[in-house]
């Protein structure tokens, strides 16, 4: 059976004029409570999360990991809706490749924020040549909303092209002069989404997070994607220059899953590049 289009055509002049598109539904209910579930209960995912300082001092805590393996967040971001869409969105014929994945988790009242940056002011670093070929996905596992530190964007910002970043904490942060003017000229959005959504982002849009004060947890995951024609020349990992061996959706619901701990975690204390230079996103 031929597949149907990632996207309309308006949906994909949307997201080259916004720098971002969001789908809703993006995960069903099930599948949602699947990858949720999965990240409180996985001891890998906790013994392998980088607690990270914001400007405040105030902690935000993410696991990271490169390769996508046969566990149900391997499973969504090899899924074949998942590397369909992402393939209609990035500049480019090549194969689509996962760079990393996070599981961010914003815990009520603690989660720090994320200063204003790009993907690509810290990529810029791994040397990845094609900003156009690369992209994030967040998708939503609780509701994320302005009370608890949703994402906010600068619409249109990706059009700027790459702005210069230094540290911000332990985080890398956009020079703000640029930021305040792209505040000026451009729409700031927040990114509300409800569990099991996706927002779809170009590697040069600004975003940003503020601390979740409120009392719900905060928690999604974001998976970055490359085409195999962007190459990294300062980049050790190796899942950004391979294929994804792309998997049926069902497989998130009914494929056995393996433990998250068979996969490759960042550790912050055995990168001598995190120590150096702050951390790799
Ligand atoms: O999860 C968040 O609040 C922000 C994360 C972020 O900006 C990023 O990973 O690039």
């Amino acid at each position: 059976m031929p597949q149907q289009p990632a996207f309309t055509p308006q949906e994909l002049e949307a997201y080259h004029r916004d720098g971002y598109l969001i789908v809703r539904n993006f995960c069903s209910p099930e599948e949602t409570d699947k990858l949720y579930s999965t990240a409180l209960s996985d001891d890998a995912m906790s013994k392998n999360a980088l607690d990270l300082n914001d400007q405040s001092g105030k902690k935000t805590r993410l696991s990271l990991w490169f390769t996508p393996g046969n566990d149900v967040f391997g499973y969504l971001t090899r899924s074949n809706k998942m590397v369909i869409r992402v393939a209609a969105l990035l500049d480019g014929d090549a194969s689509v490749c996962h760079f990393h994945s996070k599981l961010m988790q914003k815990e009520p009242r603690v989660g720090g924020a994320w200063e204003w940056h790009q993907d690509y002011g810290y990529w810029y670093k791994n040397q990845f040549m094609f900003p156009d070929q690369l992209m994030s996905v967040m998708v939503a596992l609780t509701k994320a909303d302005k009370e608890n530190g949703c994402l906010q964007v600068i619409k249109g910002s990706h059009k700027l092209g790459r702005v210069n970043h230094g540290f911000a904490g332990e985080q890398v942060g956009a020079d703000m002069v640029m930021v305040n003017n792209a505040l000026e000229t451009m729409p700031l959005v927040y990114a509300e989404l409800q569990p099991g959504d996706a927002l779809f982002f170009h590697s040069n849009l600004l975003h940003r997070s503020e601390a979740n004060l409120s009392d719900a947890p905060r928690w999604s995951i974001i998976s970055c994607y490359s085409l195999q024609s962007n190459l990294a020349y300062n980049e050790k990992s190796v899942s950004w220059k391979t294929p994804i061996n792309v998997v049926p959706d069902e497989a998130i619901l009914n494929w056995e899953a393996s433990s998250l701990s068979d996969n490759d975690f960042l550790a912050k204390e055995n990168d001598p590049a995190l120590k150096e230079t702050g951390w790799e996103k």
